[in-house]
């Protein structure tokens, strides 16, 4: 499927049109990069159907895109893409994950320094060259070697969200051959770890060969590093690698234990098999030369003496003596979320409208859907001041109005995302905020604050008795940037005292993450899982931030959107 290859050139232009400093273009370009990330169907099999025509039908593709698309389907290559990189030859994606690097100061730093990758900005920042330019000076050089530091070490690591799809895509595709019995994903992508060095997959076939031809042939490999008889590894054109194994299906099990690691899982693992004196090993449990289990990973588990573990709290925190306590949670799960309450609407410039986003959340079999678009701080966001916010209510009243006649049970709340100021209040009047369902409030500004100053600004915006969920409430996002200075056991004290509900976001953001999701669940502390929707597509970003909850052995309730309205109301202050 192309559909990923594609969507990050479409970024990589945006982010060059932004460079050149066009206007309102580089947004068409990543909405319609975000459209075709979420499309479930390939963009390839989309244009033989009908060509650019067909293709136009896809959200956010206009004719222009539409032609682009055409290109790299038949050439393998976007023209305009090919002649913007001629223009600014520099690795612009390397340089935006620095924090504080945008595509402007991507384009004065070539054209006054040369700088066309990290490297290249770290020895200029290194040589303070970057301090003494207009418009950047010393704080802006000292933030700058952070950013850089971060990403250093986030280096080779993908965001899972970034190559799931194309995993899902390479496991149906292999799926379809009538000579694979089973297949599964491994590795850090089963246990949903956040970012993903490589891709496991592991096959159970009696014809390995057939299986690793198709493998090494898909239409999106760039390189094959190996292919053995059993082992094959690639790299995919969208930059990550896969590793591809074929076992008996008699090894199944142990093999997928195996491969699912963690590594320290596994040790632990294989040490409570030593103790009771057996072996474990990929190809199954021993005792002496017989194979006492190894075709089911359940089989494995409980020969050694444990329950199932759930692959995403395989880590070695405490799983394994859960297990042998009878004390591993039940996790949520994904069909147990019942709507989503951080979605934005056309009101604010998200794509699409209230309704079009109350309709597929009722496709995704959600009971309700809150519209929290954001509030007048934030300009570039379009925010709604407090008037707007009372038109907008009037809105939702006659769509809820609307699907009691159609008899539908299905309702939208009204809430918006407010922004919690400096000093702790926020951009709208409690006068407005009373008349909304519940209100979500997150920083958006000034994130570089100390951490007594950041934790009183907080505080003092989850002891209004407006406020009622905390969005993304370290401020972190993967990859990209830590999280402001804050005291999380604090905040967990004063969600506790004050009923504040803090949100798993799960955009890239994935914040709260799974070490504060375990706190938060530890001292009943009640979150929400939501996605931060800005189009319809991106509803299905749920996955992601269920995928951190129950890494963070979140259960059922302790996540209100897994509740029906009713009840999931009455959290709200
Ligand atoms: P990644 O790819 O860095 O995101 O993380 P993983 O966990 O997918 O690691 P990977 O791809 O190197 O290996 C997949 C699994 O195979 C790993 O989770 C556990 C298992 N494994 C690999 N190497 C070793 C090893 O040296 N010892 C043990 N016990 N297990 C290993
Ligand atoms: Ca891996
Ligand atoms: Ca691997």
């Amino acid at each position: 499927m192309r559909n990923q290859e594609i969507a990050k050139i479409l970024n990589e232009i945006a982010r060059y049109l932004e460079m050149e400093g066009v206007a309102f273009k580089p947004y068409a370009y990543e909405k319609a990069a975000i459209s075709l990330s979420a499309l479930k169907e390939d963009v390839g099999d989309i244009y033989i159907k009908g060509g650019t025509k067909t293709l136009q039908e896809i959200p956010g593709v206009g004719k222009n895109i539409a032609e682009h698309i055409e290109d790299y389907l038949k050439n393998g290559k976007i023209k305009v893409y090919e002649q913007l990189k001629k223009k600014l030859p520099m690795k612009v994606e390397e340089l935006i994950k620095v924090e504080g690097m945008g595509p402007r100061k991507v384009k004065i730093l070539y054209q006054k320094l040369g700088i066309k990758n990290l490297k290249d900005l770290e020895k200029a920042v290194k040589a303070h060259k970057i301090a003494p330019l207009f418009g950047f000076g010393e704080k802006t050089e000292r933030n700058i070697l952070e950013g850089i530091e971060f990403v250093k070490r986030n280096k080779g690591r993908f965001l899972l969200e970034e190559i799931l799809p194309t995993v899902k895509d390479v496991v149906a595709k292999i799926k379809n051959l009538k000579e694979v019995e089973q297949i599964s994903v491994a590795g850090s992508l089963r246990r949903k770890k956040e970012t993903i060095g490589d891709a496991d997959i592991l096959v159970v076939s009696k014809n390995a060969k057939k299986v690793m031809d198709l493998f090494v042939s898909l239409s999106d490999v760039e390189k094959v590093w190996g292919k053995g008889g059993t082992k094959a590894s690639i790299r995919m054109r969208v930059g990550f690698d896969i590793d591809l194994r074929v076992v008996q299906a008699k090894s199944y099990g142990a093999a997928l234990q195996y491969f699912t690691g963690s590594k320290d899982h596994n040790i632990v693992t294989r040490k409570i098999a030593i103790d009771r004196g057996l072996k474990l090993s990929e190809y199954g449990v021993f005792r002496g030369p017989k194979m006492i289990a190894g075709k089911t990973e359940e089989g494995v588990y409980k020969a050694i003496g444990l329950p199932f573990i759930e692959p995403e709290l395989r880590e070695n925190e405490g799983e394994v003596e859960a297990g042998l306590n009878g004390k591993l949670p039940k996790l949520v799960e994904l069909k147990d979320i019942r709507g989503d309450l951080h979605c934005h609407s056309s009101w604010d410039g998200g794509k699409n409208s209230i309704e079009e986003m109350a309709r597929s959340a009722m496709d995704l079999g959600y009971g309700y859907i809150g519209i929290s678009d954001h509030t007048k701080f934030l300009r570039i966001e379009n925010g709604l001041n407090g008037k707007q916010l009372l038109d907008q209510n009037v809105e939702i009243k006659k769509i809820n109005e609307k699907l009691k006649k159609q008899k539908i049970e299905f309702t939208v709340l009204h809430g918006c995302e407010c922004n919690i100021l400096n000093d702790g209040t926020v951009d709208i009047k409690d006068e407005v905020l009373e008349k909304l369902d519940y209100v979500i409030a997150g920083v958006h500004s000034t994130l570089k604050m100390g951490k007594r100053e950041m934790m009183a600004r907080i505080e003092k915006t989850m002891r209004n008795k407006n406020i009622d969920i905390l969005a993304h409430p370290t401020g972190r996002i993967v990859g990209q940037r830590d999280e402001y200075q804050i005291d999380f056991n604090k905040i967990l004290q004063i969600a506790k005292e004050t009923g504040t509900i803090l949100e798993i976001n799960s955009s890239s953001r994935l914040d709260l993450r799974d070490i504060y999701i375990r706190k938060a669940k530890n001292e009943a502390v009640k979150m929400i899982i939501n996605t931060d929707a800005h189009q319809k597509e991106q509803l299905n970003l749920m996955e992601y931030g269920v995928g951190m909850a129950r890494r963070g052995w979140a259960e059922k309730e302790d996540i209100i959107n897994t509740l029906p309205i009713n009840e999931l109301l009455k959290y709200f202050k």
